[in-house]
């Protein structure tokens, strides 16, 4: 053909064929991407090395790969086909290793790194197909399994050689379910057909094995008869022409090409299947940590509601106080700025002493009552929030057991998060068993007096809130009052005595309402100031939860939608082969 390309495969490749063969290449190493965002992943480096070698499987020459039972006559049959006595038979389990049978000179056998012997022959049956033996299924020997079990995926076609005297067993089933799970094409060889006594058992053996692999496999293989005994002594009741043909004709140089490029997408499908699984548990699993994560949000804004709806009726109590106190300033203006009191005005320490006596009162311990009470109760109210927040995280951490039941989710990650939310709910744990209600009351009144220090409210010398109302209270009170005494008596006299107090209330008044709305404003900031501490606080310790629930979705996300394009194109590349 003027269009061959290259020599590959022990055949020469169009430039359809080899366009397609990169396409395979091209897909392999998507995949590989794809294994690789699943670090510490049970299968990963095991899924690597069968990239590795799906690539490789691709520049070399057709692999038929020969598996069944111990004792069904594989080897047997691997000399028939080749045509020479190579491979020990025996009547117990005989072949223990993986034996690739290629053209060249006999030599000495190597043994390759992966511990496949090689055996080179001059058979004219090996120039156009290398040829695998394998060590029997089924055995006491179980390693022999796991060996042809993980060489099963470099195979281009399987020959499994079932034997006449118990055809199709269980085992036999479940290792054609893995076969077919490569995406791997199958044909069944039917040895020790001598062992039959005639034609209507032999079919009966073959409707039996059809019949089950159809029903329980969803396959329906072609079955070739034989006897691998009488085969290798030339006999033609061997009936080894039929399978020799199709191997050899039936399978011509273009349908093994493609059956070589169906290899690795069938080794692309099955990988990506099972990350899709794996990336479907950890997005369910990830989803219902989300769910975890807004529900203490959602507990959050209800502790946020909660604490502002319970703060107003606070604000509304100390805002009664201060009315209450201003309510009495103003009578007590209007009983002492008279005339009849004029002494008394004068002399501003008698003033002063009657206006802390009717007025003040008690307004500083009330006001700083209620203030420790809010104090105390926003305590105990971030207490609670912890809790609610330690138990909703516990829960989840409980729920362990009951994730783990629902799928292989991948060591690594499964434990990452584990650890993450256990870390996670201990440190809250913590906080709540250290949590010292005094200490935290005793800091925000520290705060909330330096919120208020930093106001115009502040007063030198005041402690406490209360003494700051008062010490402003009092501070207008004498500023009012002394106005009177100091100038307006002594220049203007007495008879402008009405009007001045007039004046001073509405002056008073303007000063007690001024007071009143700072009062408001200093301790809805210095509460809104708490409040986000503390809610900034709990997100904190939460958020090396949160951080990575986000970051794996989004990670995830991204790779489900890379396997969604890998698979698209796995399904193109498939089409075109097959076309
Ligand atoms: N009667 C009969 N015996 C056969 C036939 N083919 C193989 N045998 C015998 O069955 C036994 C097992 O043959 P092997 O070729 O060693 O079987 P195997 O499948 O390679 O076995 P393992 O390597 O142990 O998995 C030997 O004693 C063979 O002589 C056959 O067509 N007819
Ligand atoms: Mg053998």
């Amino acid at each position: 053909m003027a269009d061959n390309t290259r020599a590959v495969t022990g055949a020469v490749l169009s430039t359809r064929e080899e366009e397609l063969r990169e396409r395979a290449v091209g897909l392999l190493t998507q995949v590989e991407g794809i294994a690789r965002a699943f670090p510490g992943a049970d299968n990963v480096e095991e899924d690597l090395r069968l990239l590795r070698q799906a690539r490789q499987q691709l520049e070399t020459l057709f692999l038929l790969v020969i598996v069944g039972e111990f004792n069904s006559g594989k080897s047997a049959f691997t000399n028939a086909l080749v045509g020479e006595p190579i491979m020990p038979e025996g009547v117990t389990p005989t072949t223990s290793m993986i034996h690739l049978l290629v053209y060249g000179e006999p030599g000495p056998d190597e043994t390759t790194s992966d511990g496949v012997i090689v055996h080179k022959h001059p058979a004219p049956f090996l120039r156009e197909i290398n040829v695998v033996d394998t060590p029997g299924t089924n055995a006491i020997l179980r390693e022999h399994e796991a060996i042809s079990q993980r060489f099963v995926p470099r195979s281009d076609l399987v020959l499994f050689v079932t034997s006449a005297d118990r055809p199709f067993s269980e085992s036999e089933r479940a290792f054609l379910e893995e076969i077919r799970n490569w995406g791997k094409k199958i044909v069944v060889v039917l040895n020790k057909i001598d062992l039959l006594e005639n034609d209507a058992q032999l079919n009966e053996v073959i409707t039996f094995i059809s019949g089950n692999a159809s029903r329980l496999l969803g396959i329906e293989p072609l079955i070739f008869p034989i006897s691998a005994k009488l085969a290798e002594r030339g006999d033609p009741a061997g009936r080894f022409d039929a399978l020799r043909a199709y191997i050899l004709e039936t399978l011509d140089q273009e349908e093994r090409i493609r059956l070589k490029l169906l290899n690795p997408l069938g080794v692309a499908d099955r990988l990506l299947a099972r990350y899709t699984g794996t990336v479907d548990e950890r997005l369910s699993l990830l989803e219902r940590d989300a769910a975890t994560i807004a529900q203490i949000e959602t507990h959050i804004s209800d502790y946020e509601n909660e604490m502002r709806r319970e703060f107003a009726s606070y604000i509304t109590r100390v805002e009664n106080i201060v009315h209450r106190l201003n309510e009495r300033a103003d009578r007590f203006f209007d009983e002492y700025i008279r005339i009849g009191r004029v002494f008394d005005l004068i002399r501003s320490e008698n003033t002063r002493e009657a206006f802390e006596r009717d007025v003040v009162a008690g307004t500083e311990r009330q006001i700083d009552d209620t203030i420790n009470e809010l104090i105390d109760w926003m305590v105990a109210q971030d207490l609670r929030v912890w809790q609610t927040v330690t138990d909703t995280l516990d829960r989840r951490a409980l729920e362990r057991y009951r994730d783990d039941m629902i799928g292989q989710v991948g060591s690594r990650f499964a434990t990452d998060r584990q650890t993450l939310i256990t870390q996670v709910a201990r440190e809250a744990e913590g906080v709540v068993d250290r949590y010292d209600q005094r200490a935290e009351a005793a800091l925000l009144a520290t705060n909330v007096r330096s919120a208020v220090a930093q106001t115009a409210l502040a007063q030198a010398g005041a402690v406490s809130l209360g003494a700051i109302v008062v010490a402003t209270a009092t501070t207008a009170a004498v500023d009012v009052t002394g106005i009177l005494a100091a100038a307006t008596i002594a220049g203007l006299g007495l008879f402008i005595l009405p009007a001045r107090r007039r004046s001073a209330r509405a002056e008073l008044r303007r000063k007690s309402a001024e007071l009143e709305r700072q009062l408001t404003d200093v301790l809805r900031d210095g509460f809104e100031t708490e409040l986000a501490r503390s809610v900034r606080r709990i997100r904190d310790a939460i958020s090396p939860y949160t951080r990575f629930v986000t970051s794996e979705r989004t990670r995830l996300e991204g790779v489900r939608e890379t396997i969604g394009q890998a698979n698209a194109a796995n399904r193109d590349l498939r089409a075109e082969v097959n076309r």
